[in-house]
């Protein structure tokens, strides 16, 4: 029997993220279909219910981060309600495994290409019965004693032997910006993420996988920019030294930007060079404070306010748009500390940042503190973790500055954001606006408007959002 699998990314509908859905769902789809030919799997974001009605599933599978995870209990109901069996996985269900609700029957804890496999197969054969379900690692499912966490699934160590994500499925549209992911996990970890701690280690795709990868991308979508949204993309040098020899070999960077993610203590000279040779036009950098004191305590003591100078520097003297994100409300945050962040962004040279309310994630030492305060717990509403809009529905983890300090001090960044913004348009706008005048001043409104209406990102929406969950 060939087995039919609809997997969902619960995503708040109201809210549109531009590289959505993630990868994930498109490397289990691309890994069943490689595994299992018969199988037949669709991805989902939106009107579910239609395409349950259109495709009639065996079994749904819903991907989803701690926020949304309402979201996904909503997307399980209505499966529920055409007697369809749920399989969770993601960020949330693997840091909280217990949390799984009488509308999901299985949860998958951490990498999901095996489990997912193997729970199809199962299906296929004798159906997930307890007792079939005891002997698949790497899961959580409801017995009478409650939710039962089965032994952990080793993580796939030749990551080669996992196939390019299935982005057939995925709504990429042709010569825009496409998502690449080339390794898994970070060697770092800091207080605040969760996903270092879910993938535990850091693995990476070897610098030929990814330019084969590359080329296939450049193919098949022909994309201006190719944003790589690996939490820390420059983690080897080695590897980054084969990418840059490799990407030049096949003229990869005479056809397209890119934009990775960087970390303040591995920039230097050489490392600059090696983007510029790629074509990396933008680095993200998490530099999350200006205080010396609160970088210790969220970044754990590996790299300092001088080395987060020195990086933006370096690279923005190298030609590349350095995006920087932050965060504030630290327990033991004070003013004087936030206000230090303001002025090391004021003195920077960043093209552009973001500040973000300190977010108790799960999985992650703040949600143990958060849940010692009674800040949050494995019941409450999953959207109060949202931090896109900083409001008193928000988690604050702060004990030393007040709510209305912490949106007066937001309004102050979003002002320094905007006059930002706004500097960097028009430097890139008018070479082009006097090479258009020249060349076709009759059409100079509509250019304009189109331009006003784009506001000129490199692969970055107006939502300011950066692949930095
Ligand atoms: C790219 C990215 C984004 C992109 C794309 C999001 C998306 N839809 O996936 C954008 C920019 C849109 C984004 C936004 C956000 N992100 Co984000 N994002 C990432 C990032 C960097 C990579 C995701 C990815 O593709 N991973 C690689 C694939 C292979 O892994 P995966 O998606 O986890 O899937 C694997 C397993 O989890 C499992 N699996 C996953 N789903 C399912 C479903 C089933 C049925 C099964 C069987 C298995 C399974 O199998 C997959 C293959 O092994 C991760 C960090 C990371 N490195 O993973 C953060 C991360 C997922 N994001 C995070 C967060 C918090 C957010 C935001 C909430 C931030 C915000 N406030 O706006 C939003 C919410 C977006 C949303 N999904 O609703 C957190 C989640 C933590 C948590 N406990 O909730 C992470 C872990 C980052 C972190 N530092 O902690 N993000």
């Amino acid at each position: 029997m060939s087995v039919k699998i609809l997997l969902v990314n619960a995503i708040e509908p109201r809210r549109h993220f531009q590289h959505e859905p993630g990868l994930g769902l498109a490397y289990l789809a691309a890994f069943i279909r490689q595994r299992r030919p018969n199988a037949q799997v669709r991805i989902a974001i939106r009107q579910v219910a239609a395409e349950i009605a259109d495709f009639a599933p065996d079994f749904i599978g819903i991907s989803s981060v701690s926020e949304n995870f309402d979201r996904a209990k909503a997307i399980a109901s209505l499966a529920k309600r055409h007697g369809l069996p749920v399989v969770i996985g993601g960020a949330h269900i693997t840091a909280l495994p217990q949390t799984l609700p009488p509308e999901m029957d299985i949860g998958v804890i951490g990498e999901g290409e095996e489990t997912l496999l193997e729970l199809t197969d199962t299906l296929d054969g004798h159906g997930w019965t307890p007792a079939v379900l005891s002997q698949v690692a790497g899961i959580v499912f409801h017995t009478d004693g409650g939710p039962c966490v089965t032994t952990p699934r080793p993580v796939i160590e030749a990551l080669e032997t996992i196939p390019p994500p299935a982005r057939d499925l995925l709504p990429i549209e042709k010569g825009g910006t496409v998502t690449m992911l080339s390794s898994r996990g970070c060697p770092y970890k800091c207080v605040f993420c969760s996903s270092t701690r879910f993938w535990n280690k850091m693995r990476m795709f070897s610098a030929e996988y990814v330019v084969r990868e590359m080329g296939q991308v450049l193919s098949d979508y022909r994309p201006s920019h190719i944003s790589f949204v690996d939490d820390l993309f420059v983690a080897s040098r080695p590897r980054l030294r084969r990418l840059a020899d490799l990407i030049e070999q096949r003229g990869i960077h005479r056809r397209v930007e890119l934009s990775v993610s960087c970390r303040a203590n591995l920039v230097d000279e050489e490392l600059a060079r090696l983007l510029r040779r790629m074509n990396v036009v933008l680095a993200w950098i998490g530099l999350e404070s200006g205080s010396e004191a609160v970088l210790e305590y969220l970044k754990g003591g590996n790299v300092s306010v001088a080395d987060n100078e020195r990086a933006v520097e370096t690279l923005s003297r190298a030609g590349l748009e350095v995006h920087g994100t932050f965060v504030i409300g630290a327990p033991r945050e004070a003013s004087a500390d936030i206000e230090a962040t303001y002025d090391f962004i004021k003195r920077s040279a960043l093209a552009d940042f973001c500040v973000y309310p300190l977010s108790p994630l799960p999985g992650t030492p703040l949600w143990d503190y958060a849940l010692q305060r009674g800040l949050v717990s494995e019941d409450m509403e999953w959207g109060r973790l949202n931090y896109e809009t900083v409001g008193q529905a928000n988690i604050s983890l702060s004990e030393l500055v007040s709510r209305d300090e912490m949106a007066h001090f937001f309004s102050m960044f979003s002002g320094e954001r905007k006059r930002r913004r706004r500097r960097r348009f028009w430097r890139r706008c008018l070479p082009h606006l006097f090479a258009q005048l020249y060349r076709r001043p009759h059409r100079i409104v509509p250019w304009l408007r189109k331009r006003l209406a784009g506001r000129w990102g490199h692969g970055q929406s107006s939502t300011t959002r950066m692949t930095r969950g």
